[in-house]
C-alpha cells in the first residue's frame, strides 16, 4: 500500500438469474474475500460491496419461460446467492441489488448528466421486429442458425456452440424467442456512449495504474488487444421493459443497457450501505474522495467493462461535474476455474453450483482447495480428487495436525496452562525468525494480489511448525528435561496462534476454532496481522479444549461425487429455451455413457462406431480470401485428393487469407453443405483453441498427400 489507508474494493455483481457456482467463486469472490480479509487485518479503513444484478435480458428470458414477472426470478436469486455467499465467508459489507429505486436514481442521474451534456449520440438504426409480438427484438432474442458452425440454435449475440460473436442480423434463418416468427428489419433510435472518444485517456489511464499498482498480465494483454481493435461507440440502450427506464421523449419503451447500469450498482450499493448505517453521506467518503484506492475483483469475462467502460464512465462524469469519482486503481481479473477439464455450462448441468456443494462440504474446505488452485494467471480446473487430496493431506494434515497435537500434548503434560520459556536452543531461534518474516512475506503478495503465493508462504509456515516439533522430541524432553518441553511447547503454541490469524482470510472458521482452543479473546479475524510474528500468550494462560479441527474427506465421499458427475451427464439436456414455441420440439437426447469413477470416463463418451462417421481428411489450401461485410469468415478453396471444394470457415481474426495459401488443414469431408453468409461451404476446417481464444488450424506433416483420411 503506497497513496492510501482506505479502500473500496467491490467484486461483480453477479446476474440474479442463476445459482453462483464455483467458477465464479474462483473467478473473483473468493480472491476478493481474501483481500479484504487481509486488509482488515492490516488494520486498514476497507469497504467490501457486492449485490445482484438483476436486469438483463437472460433475467426477462427466464422470467418468460417460467411465466412470472421478471421481478419473481431476481428474487429467488438474490436471496439464493446471497445466503450461498454468506455460507462461503464472503464478508461483505453489503450485499446490495440493482432493481432498488435507489440504483434506478443512481443509474438514472449519470445517464441523463450524460444526455444533457451531449455526450450520448442517437443514431438510427436497423433491428428485427417482430411484428405479432409488435416489438424491436434485442440480440437475445432472436434465434437461427449460426452462418460459422452451423449450429440450429444459436442466438443472436453469440453461438454457444462455437462462440463466435454474432450480430442478429448475421443468422441464418432468424426466428423470434417470442412468437416464433420471422422477424422483420425495422428501422429505431438508440442512444450510444462514444468509446472510442475516450481511447487515448483510456490507453494512458491503463498505463498509469499499472505502473502504479502492479496491473495482472493477463488484464494487461485483454486491454491492449481491445485497444488495438480500436473502441467503437456502444448503444447504452435496448428494447426491453425491465431495466432502468428512460424518461426521454421516444424512448418510452427502451431502458439503459444492463451494463452501463450494473456497474453504477457498485455506487448505489454503496450508498445503500451508508443509508443502512445511518451516515447517509458517508459512501462519498469511498467514491469521491482521491485518497481512496479502488480494486474492482472481477473474472476475465468482464475485463472490458471494469477498465474501458467503466472508467469512461467515470472520466465522462468527472469531466463535466464537481463531485469527482475515483476510478479503479487495479482491477485483478483471473481466469476461469474449469470443471473436471471442461467448462463450467448450467446447458450441459456441467459444474455444482455454491449452495449445493457448501450443503455438503464445510465452507473453509473449499476455500482453501479454491485458494490453492485459483486461476489467477491461467485457466485451472476444479478436480475433485484434488479437492480431497490437498484438503486432507494439506489442510488437515499439516495446519490441523499441528495445532491438535500442540493442543493435547499441552493438556496432557502441562494440564492445559501455557508453560514458560527457558533459553531459546537454535532449533527455537531458526523457527521464530521464520515466524517473524512469514507475515511480510505473504502480506507482500496479499497486498499484490498472488494469493496462492501468499496462501505457500504461510502454509510453509505451518509446515516448518511440525517438523520444528518433530525435530523438538518433546515427547523425550518431558520426561528428561521439562523446561526445555515447555519451551517446544510454548512456542509451539504461539505458532497456533499466529497460524490462526495469518490463515484467517483463507480459512476463517477453522481459525477462529483455533483462536477458541486456544482461549483467546476476541476473534482471530480481528487482530492485527503484524502482531502475528509476537509471543502474545502469557505463560500460565490457560488454554481450552482440544478438539478436532479438521475431519478428512473419505475415499468413498468423493467417489460418490463422481459416480453423480456422470449419472448427471447421462440425464436429458434441455439446450433450448423452452418459452420459445419455435423450439418446443427440439429437445435433446443426450447419450448414456457407461459409469466409471476416473474423471476421463465421466464425460459423455462416444463409440467408435459413432466417431467412424466423421469423414475427416486432409486437404491443400490453394485459393483464400475475406467474405466480404463480415469479420470473421474466409472462403477457401481446397483441394482433397482430386476433387475441389469450396469452405467457410469463422477464421479470419486469426489468420489473413494469404497466410493459408499452401497449407495443410484438415476438414470434415462427409458434412452436409451449408449456407453461410450466402456462401456455400461444402465441409468444415478443423481448428483448435487456446485460452486466449487464438484459433490455430490443425494440420498435418506435409509429406501426407491431400484427400488422405485422417483417422
Ligand atoms: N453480472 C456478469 C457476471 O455476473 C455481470 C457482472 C456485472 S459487474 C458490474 O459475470
Ligand atoms: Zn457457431
Amino acid at each position: 500500500m503506497t497513496r492510501s489507508q482506505r479502500i473500496l474494493v467491490t467484486a461483480a455483481l453477479p446476474y440474479a438469474n442463476g445459482a453462483i457456482h464455483l467458477g465464479h467463486l474462483a473467478g473473483a469472490y473468493l480472491p476478493a474475500d481474501i483481500y479484504v480479509r487481509y486488509q482488515r487485518l492490516k488494520k486498514r479503513e476497507i469497504l467490501f460491496v457486492c449485490g445482484s444484478d438483476e436486469h438483463g435480458v437472460p433475467i426477462t428470458i427466464s422470467a418468460e419461460k417460467e411465466n412470472v414477472p421478471p421481478q419473481a426470478i431476481v428474487d429467488r436469486y438474490h436471496s439464493l446467492n446471497k445466503t450461498a455467499f454468506e455460507k462461503f465467508g464472503m464478508s461483505f459489507d453489503v450485499y446490495s441489488r440493482t432493481s432498488l429505486p435507489l440504483h434506478h436514481e443512481t443509474a438514472l442521474e449519470f445517464f441523463l448528466d450524460f444526455h444533457k451534456r451531449g455526450i450520448l449520440k442517437e443514431k438510427r438504426e436497423k433491428q428485427f421486429y417482430d411484428a405479432k409480438a409488435k416489438k424491436f427484438l434485442p440480440d437475445r432474442y432472436v434465434e437461427g442458425v449460426c452462418p460459422v458452425c452451423s449450429n440450429q440454435e444459436a442466438r443472436g449475440d453469440q453461438c454457444e456452440n462455437c462462440g463466435t460473436y454474432l450480430e442478429p442480423t448475421d443468422l441464418i434463418n432468424p426466428k423470434s424467442k417470442i412468437s416464433g416468427e420471422t422477424p422483420v428489419v425495422r428501422e429505431t433510435s438508440h442512444l450510444y456512449f462514444p468509446l472510442g472518444d475516450y481511447q487515448k485517456r483510456l490507453e494512458e489511464y491503463v498505463r498509469q495504474r499499472d505502473a502504479r499498482d502492479g496491473w495482472k498480465q493477463n488484464v494487461l494483454n485483454y486491454c491492449r488487444s481491445w485497444f488495438n481493435d480500436g473502441l467503437r461507440d456502444r448503444a447504452v440502450t435496448r428494447d426491453l421493459d425491465w431495466g432502468v427506464k428512460i424518461p426521454l421523449p421516444g424512448y418510452e419503451n427502451k431502458v439503459i443497457y444492463v451494463w452501463f447500469d450494473a456497474v453504477l450498482g457498485y455506487v448505489s450499493a454503496t450508498k445503500e450501505w451508508s443509508q443502512q448505517t445511518g451516515k447517509p453521506d458517508k459512501w462519498k467518503h469511498f467514491w469521491l474522495d482521491e485518497k481512496t484506492k479502488y480494486v474492482a475483483f472481477i473474472g476475465k469475462d468482464n475485463v472490458v467493462f471494469h477498465c474501458i467502460v467503466f472508467p469512461a464512465m467515470l472520466m465522462a462524469w468527472n469531466d463535466g461535474n464537481t463531485n469527482q469519482y475515483v476510478l479503479p486503481e487495479n482491477v485483478p481479473a483471473n481466469e476461469f476455474l474449469n470443471f473436471e477439464g471442461q467448462k463450467f455450462s448450467k446447458s450441459r448441468e456441467w459444474g455444482i453450483d455454491a449452495a449445493d456443494f457448501l450443503s455438503r462440504y464445510p465452507a473453509d474446505s473449499l476455500r482453501y482447495y479454491l485458494s490453492v488452485a485459483l486461476p489467477e494467471y491461467r485457466d485451472s480446473d476444479f478436480y475433485w480428487k484434488a479437492f480431497q487430496a490437498k484438503y486432507n493431506n494439506e489442510l488437515a494434515d499439516i495446519l490441523g495436525n499441528f495445532v491438535n497435537r500442540t493442543l493435547a500434548f499441552t493438556e496432557r503434560t502441562f494440564g492445559n496452562v501455557v508453560p514458560g520459556c527457558a533459553a531459546l536452543t537454535d532449533l527455537d531461534k531458526s523457527i521464530l525468525e521464520t515466524l517473524k518474516k512469514t507475515p511480510l512475506l505473504a502480506g507482500d503478495h496479499f497486498e499484490h494480489y498472488r494469493f496462492r503465493e501468499g496462501l505457500l508462504e504461510i502454509m510453509n509456515l505451518a509446515r516448518a511448525a511440525n517438523k520444528y516439533f518433530n525435530d523438538s522430541e518433546p515427547w523425550k524432553t518431558a520426561k528428561s528435561d521439562k523446561e526445555r518441553c515447555g519451551t517446544t511447547i510454548n512456542i509451539s503454541l504461539q505458532l497456533a496462534r499466529a497460524l490462526a490469524i495469518l490463515m484467517s482470510p483463507i480459512v476463517p472458521f477453522s481459525c477462529e476454532k483455533i483462536w477458541k482452543m486456544l482461549n483467546l479473546q476476541g476473534k482471530a479475524g480481528l487482530q492485527s496481522w503484524d502482531s502475528a510474528k509476537e509471543l502474545l500468550i502469557p505463560d500460565g494462560h490457560t488454554v481450552g479444549q482440544a478438539e478436532i479441527l479438521i475431519t478428512k474427506i473419505e475415499d468413498n465421499v468423493i467417489e460418490s461425487e463422481l459416480r453423480k458427475l456422470a449419472v448427471s451427464q447421462t440425464r436429458e439436456v434441455n439446450h433450448i429455451e423452452e418459452s420459445s414455441p419455435a423450439n418446443k420440439n427440439l429437445r435433446r437426447q443426450v447419450d448414456v455413457p457407461s459409469y466409471d469413477s476416473t474423471r476421463k470416463e465421466a464425460r459423455q463418451m462416444i463409440t467408435i462406431d459413432d466417431f467412424k462417421k466423421v469423414d475427416l481428411r486432409v486437404a491443400k489450401v490453394v485459393e483464400c480470401e475475406n467474405v466480404p461485410k463480415t469479420e470473421k469468415l474466409l472462403k477457401l478453396q481446397v483441394e482433397i485428393g482430386s476433387e475441389r471444394r469450396q469452405i467457410v470457415a469463422g477464421i479470419a481474426q486469426h489468420y489473413k487469407p494469404d497466410e493459408l495459401v499452401g497449407k495443410s488443414v484438415v476438414v470434415v469431408f462427409n458434412l452436409r453443405p451449408a449456407k453461410l453468409m450466402g456462401h456455400e461451404s461444402q465441409g468444415m476446417l478443423l481448428a483448435a483453441s487456446d485460452s486466449d481464444d487464438k484459433l490455430v488450424y490443425v494440420t498435418t506433416s506435409s509429406e501426407i498427400a491431400s484427400g488422405s483420411a485422417v483417422k
